[in-house]
């Protein structure tokens, strides 16, 4: 969303609300609110393409300077969200954010494992529309490569990872409580695809966003639980070994009714995807 380190503060006086008014009987989870919601740490060994993006300057350096996620699509390009780009999560105009960096093959953030790259380009995607999130993709150039071991094909349309019912994984080192406890170490979460009438039915229109099937793919479960949340945007939702979506935007974290919304990745424009 359009300032994911603000609206998980919506999210905890929804549910404080929610719990005030059932105190008995809450139908949400208590763990509603956290993590790449009711995920397990995985081995960034065995997902190489996940990367963090990284400003020390911006976010400090207790955690690597991490504030959002990342794919590796090419051994020079990585997909992230626009929204991740833009002033209202930088807190200053891209141009004024010179430490920009890719962390790769640092599972946790506090160790200084595997290798940090800086960001030489950033191409947003001239299609994203920050009013409704369409769209919600840039690309990142690196200024060295990587090996090409690092690379996730991405999924192509019509792509039969997309249809409904498939299982996918969510990466990210999101927020683990819904307040600000941002995760240190790599966390994962499986989800399924949903098809575009529930998402529409989600999503018909709010100041939240509004689901438009053709840039954008919902998932998650049906009774919540499982999810992206604050911090997972721009990571990948994989499925089939293939990159299907980017974290991008959703009502809460977890909560029953409101999966997580990702950007549509066959839908990505050609002037984003790598070369070779
Ligand atoms: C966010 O604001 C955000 N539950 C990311 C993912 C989801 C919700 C919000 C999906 O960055």
């Amino acid at each position: 969303m359009r300032r994911p380190f603000a609206r998980s503060w919506t999210g905890v006086l929804a549910t404080a609300a929610a719990a005030a008014a059932l105190p008995l009987a809450s139908p949400v989870p208590a763990s509603a609110d956290s993590v790449i919601v009711g995920g397990s740490p995985v081995k960034v060994s065995e997902s190489p393409w996940v990367v963090a993006l990284s400003s020390r300057d911006r976010f400090g350096g207790t955690r690597s300077g991490q504030f959002c996620g990342g794919v590796v699509t090419g051994s020079t390009t990585v997909l992230t969200a626009a929204h991740c780009m833009s002033e209202d999560v930088l807190g200053a105009p891209l141009d004024r954010v010179t430490d920009l960096k890719v962390i790769a093959g640092r599972g946790d953030l506090g160790t200084s494992e595997g290798k940090e790259i800086l960001v030489s380009h950033v191409k947003i995607n001239p299609e994203y529309d920050a009013h409704s999130n369409s769209g919600d993709v840039a690309a990142l150039t690196l200024a060295e490569p990587l090996p090409e071991g690092y690379v996730l094909p991405m999924a192509g349309e019509g792509d039969p990872a997309y249809k409904p019912g498939t299982q996918a994984d969510v990466y990210g080192w999101g927020d683990t409580t819904g307040a600000g406890d941002y995760a240190r170490t790599l966390h994962a979460a499986q989800v399924r695809v949903l098809s575009d009438a529930v998402c529409e039915k989600a999503y018909p229109g709010s100041t939240d966003g509004t689901y438009k099937a053709k840039t954008m793919l919902c998932a998650g479960e049906m009774l919540g639980g499982r999810d992206a949340c604050q911090g997972d945007s721009g990571g990948p939702l994989v499925a089939q070994g293939r990159l299907i979506g980017l974290v991008s935007w959703g009502s809460g974290c977890g909560r029953p009714g409101s999966p997580g919304v990702y950007t549509r990745i066959s839908d990505v424009p050609r002037v984003l995807r790598a070369r070779a």
